[in-house]
């Protein structure tokens, strides 16, 4: 059969360099093909995670800044200062962590979803128009963010004027003034041309950009075992050959970026610096266990424990 998947970038960006690893495995070890639907060919993000959903697709690669408008427990994502920041820890939380193999999985399944694999995608940036490196100076700095609650907390908690917006309406609205700032990988930053509409890049270290790849549950579950094997195995090369091909990216991104822009300001906080931002978190995890009850708090539980263990490592 032919197997329809659609992710959120472009096919050279991180999404699309794992969509086309899947692929290669998939069509090498069995007679079905897929056919990959890079960003912009079907619609945002939450067009093609509605498409899934309706099994108009089979896979869908959607991160969870969109889907936790769907699954409020997405959301812990945003929890700034939560994740690990080398990718050492990164990899052993999401090779290992019970809460994203395991708990996700079950949450994901309630909305018709089957979650295959969690990857984080680098260390998030921000990019502004003016320089900063305290919360007062984001005061009536209108930061665009992916569209879900507690990220608009993160920002309000940061001293900025969060403003969630579909992704294509970023570009534009950096180059009319509607919003002043963004924050993604750097890899991003580049293929997307942000230092365009941007002239300063601030390292806060709050976060790594998570995704997900998920099918439509239906379809998943009507595979014959031997074909939910294949899914399995193709994942979990495609994540193998994400983790290795990411390794030096961020750098190699910047530099392509100071070669396109030699005057962009790069700011890389300190750690006293960072100390507001940090104090802020407690902030948002507060909201992200108003927002999600009972299972959010269980779900923050074992996360936490997971990150101890991939911390020790
Ligand atoms: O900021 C966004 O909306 C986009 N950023 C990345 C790194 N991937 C896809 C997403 O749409």
């Amino acid at each position: 059969a032919t197997w329809r998947y659609a992710f959120e970038e472009a096919i050279t960006d991180v999404q699309g360099v794992f969509a086309t690893k899947f692929k290669e495995h998939i069509e090498a070890n069995s007679d079905h093909s897929i056919q990959l639907f890079p960003y912009g060919t079907l619609g945002e993000s939450a067009d093609i995670m509605e498409q899934t959903q309706a099994g108009l697709l089979q896979f869908v690669d959607q991160s969870p800044g969109f889907t936790g408008s769907l699954i409020p427990e997405a959301q812990i994502f945003f929890i700034p200062y939560l994740l690990p920041e080398t990718h050492a820890a990164l990899d052993h939380f999401f090779r290992n962590s019970k809460a994203i193999n395991e708990d996700f999985k079950e949450t994901y399944a309630e909305h018709g979803l089957e979650l295959l694999k969690m990857f984080p995608e680098g260390e998030v940036v921000v990019t502004t128009q003016e320089p900063f490196d305290k919360p007062a100076d984001l005061d009536g700095v209108k930061v665009r963010v992916m569209t879900n609650p507690l990220l608009v907390e993160s920002y309000k908690a940061f001293g900025a004027t969060p403003t969630p917006l579909p992704w294509g309406e970023v570009y534009g609205g950096l180059q009319t003034n509607i919003i002043q700032g963004q924050e993604n990988p750097l890899f991003w930053v580049e293929s997307a041309k942000m230092y365009e509409v941007t002239d300063v890049i601030t390292f806060t270290g709050h976060n790594n950009f998570t995704t997900a790849v998920m099918a439509n549950k239906n379809f998943y579950d009507g595979l014959p075992a031997e074909d939910q094997k294949l899914v399995q195995d193709a994942m979990d090369s495609a994540f193998n050959y994400i983790m290795e091909y990411q390794k030096g990216l961020g750098e190699r991104s910047l530099e392509k970026i100071l070669e396109q822009k030699p005057e962009m300001e790069v700011v890389r906080l300190t750690e006293e610096q960072r100390q507001p931002f940090r104090d802020a978190a407690q902030e948002v995890e507060k909201k992200f266990i108003e927002m999600t009850g009972d299972s959010g708090q269980a779900l923050l539980e074992q996360f936490k424990k997971d990150l101890k263990a991939a911390q020790a490592q």
